[in-house]
């Protein structure tokens, strides 16, 4: 059989076309392909949620790969280690309460069952702006990476979800763009996001739990970017807390619809 290039192109148009178009309209948008996003995202997935991750880079994984000063292992405590055992991730044990996992083979099995569980991942997309309704978030605004980098003025298009949940990380995007755009308050002391502490890892990986929750009507903070809108600590290369979050986030979530 000779190969026709044309059936290749034909092909890739037309697969993404259905997929991107069954995501404009979803249970659950969530922004970031860190390890919280992902984690949130294969939960929701696994309980038969239509859910869309939306991921700005060419690759997912975001802080994860490069454990800590590039040296690719990451620890994670013993409150965590379950979500580990769950995706099969190999860990072992470094000292009491310290476990020890190549942060390759973490992220690139947490990507792999997310996938697999039904979650439709789409990279090389940024979320410049979101969609508020009644108050209420109600959908992203979404262009290509390429589109920003470039600075081209191109108009986005936007997607619908019931729910939008913010795994940017320590810039707390989706959360800033509300403070700045919607005059809706969000449920902080100040109303609006109050920026990260200095490293306590102790307190950071709590934190970051009870913080990934929803912070304003329609929209949820998840891994990192809880704590940079609830003002938490950050934790360096301990991971518990991401895996942990997103968790938490979609166990909220399956219980609300
Ligand atoms: O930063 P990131 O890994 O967030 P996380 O899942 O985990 C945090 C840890 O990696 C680490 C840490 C542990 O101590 O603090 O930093 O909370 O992943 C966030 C992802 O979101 C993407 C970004 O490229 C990264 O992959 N992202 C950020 N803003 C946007 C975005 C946006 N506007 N649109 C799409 N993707």
């Amino acid at each position: 059989m000779k190969l026709d290039e044309i059936v290749i192109s034909k092909a890739i148009i037309e697969s993404y076309k259905e997929k991107l178009v069954k995501a404009l309209d979803v249970d659950v948008a969530i922004v970031g392909a860190g390890p919280a996003g992902m984690v949130c995202g294969y939960y929701l997935a696994k309980a038969g949620k239509n859910v869309a991750l939306f991921e700005r880079k060419l690759s997912v994984g975001g802080g994860m790969w490069g454990g800590g000063i590039m040296f690719n292992e990451i620890v994670v405590q013993d409150k965590a280690k379950g979500v580990l055992d769950e995706f099969g991730i190999k860990s072992r044990l470094y000292e009491k309460g310290y476990y020890l996992a190549d942060s390759i083979e973490a992220v690139s099995t947490i990507c792999s069952k997310a996938v697999k569980a039904g979650l439709k991942i789409f990279n090389l997309m940024s979320v410049e702006d979101v969609m508020v309704r009644n108050k209420r978030v109600a959908g992203l605004v979404l262009n290509w990476t390429a589109v920003e980098i470039a600075g081209l003025h191109v108009d986005p298009i936007s997607m619908r979800s019931r729910v939008v949940v913010d795994a940017t990380g320590h810039p707390a995007e989706v959360a800033r763009i509300i403070e700045k755009k919607s005059g809706i308050r969000l449920k902080t002391k100040t109303g609006k996001t109050m920026g990260e502490g200095s490293m306590w890892a102790e307190v950071g990986e709590d934190t970051i739990v009870r913080n990934s929750k929803e912070i304003c009507p329609g929209l949820y903070a998840c891994g990192m970017c809880a704590n940079a809108v609830f003002g938490g600590p950050r934790m360096g290369p301990i991971f518990g807390g991401m895996l942990l979050a997103g968790k938490k986030v979609a166990k909220d979530l399956i219980g609300r619809f």
